[in-house]
């Protein structure tokens, strides 16, 4: 039986409780943990497993953190520790997301070091919904004592940036609160434009909350340097493009109650794909690449 507390795990996901790619990522890694906890053979180790990924992957399926977070610590299980026994493959499956979370939270540092380099004293940056990874790199710019100040865009319908514009503000950082539909008239203000992401394809597309690809695209006509900051386990085993199969849509009752324009027919896709093309620069933790060296990245393993 699966514990009641892996379906928590996974209704959290769902209903956005836990938000962003890292943190969802995290979350899985957990479900996966409780999943294997307890269980007393091989068989219920297995079957247990095998309704965790299910349940958690299917509370947030555009989530390629989750995609690849369930693959790296379970994926191997059949092939290469098909002979192991069970109290062994337990303890590895539990060793193997303790390690996870602990190397996940630390890449985020990393990027955070990573980024600040990339921000020159005085600088004004645009972002787009929240990032903890971006929060990273404000924290080290911080600590390098150089100023900046950031344009913040409200990020509908879910308005993640009300939170990144209150942990800003936490820090002493000088913000301003914008509409997404004002990023375009603001750009000619910043000097970057920063975003997280949910996934990097490997032909260098960037997966992220809706509305980054028309930020971008401003951003690259204003010559504004376009920056993505993501962790290697975010990068997708395979191209990204704007019709890909991860951009689900969500309930047209997140952006207004339908009865109000009735016949309309609402949209809401969460996610949308900005091309290589619109993209300068990567920053992970190991180190910034270009949209063009994200095939590198995809594919490898992540720590395990
Ligand atoms: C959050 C979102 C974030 C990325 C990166 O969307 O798109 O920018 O997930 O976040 P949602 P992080 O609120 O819909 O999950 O850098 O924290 O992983």
């Amino acid at each position: 039986m699966i514990s009641s507390r892996v379906r928590e795990v996974a209704k959290k996901i769902e209903k956005m409780e836990v938000r962003g790619a890292g943190n969802i990522a995290r979350s899985a890694a957990e479900g996966i943990k409780l999943s294997v906890e307890g269980t007393k053979s091989r068989g219920e180790l297995v079957e247990n497993l095998e309704r965790a990924k299910k349940l958690l992957l299917n509370a947030r399926p555009s989530a390629v953190s989750l995609i690849n977070t369930v693959e790296i610590l379970t994926g191997d299980i059949e092939n290469n520790l098909g002979e192991m026994d069970f109290s062994d493959l337990r303890e590895i499956i539990v060793e193997r997301v303790e390690k996870f979370v602990e190397e996940s939270k630390k890449a985020t540092q990393e990027i955070g070091k990573n980024g600040s380099q990339l921000i020159s004293d005085g600088d004004t940056v645009i972002t787009h919904c929240h990032s903890s990874n971006f929060i990273s790199i404000i924290d080290s710019t911080i600590q390098l004592e150089k100023d900046l100040g950031v344009i913040v865009t409200e990020t509908r319908p879910r308005y993640q940036g009300r939170k990144t514009a209150r942990e800003l503000i936490d820090r002493g950082v000088p913000v301003m609160f914008i509409v997404d539909s004002a990023a375009g008239y603001f750009m000619k203000d910043v000097e970057k434009l920063i975003v997280g992401a949910s996934g990097i394809g490997e032909n260098g597309s960037i997966l992220s909350k809706i509305g980054t690809f028309p930020m971008a695209c401003v951003a690259k006509k204003a010559e504004i340097p376009v920056i993505v900051v993501a962790e290697t386990f975010k990068f997708y085993h395979g191209s990204l493009t704007e019709n890909h199969r991860l951009i689900d849509e969500r309930k047209a009752e997140e952006i207004i109650d339908p009865g109000k324009i009735p016949g309309a027919n609402i949209r809401n896709p969460p996610f949308d794909i900005t091309p290589a093309t619109c993209v300068d620069k990567i920053v992970t933790e190991r180190g910034v690449i270009s949209p063009e060296e994200a095939n590198e990245i995809s594919g490898s393993v992540f720590l395990v």
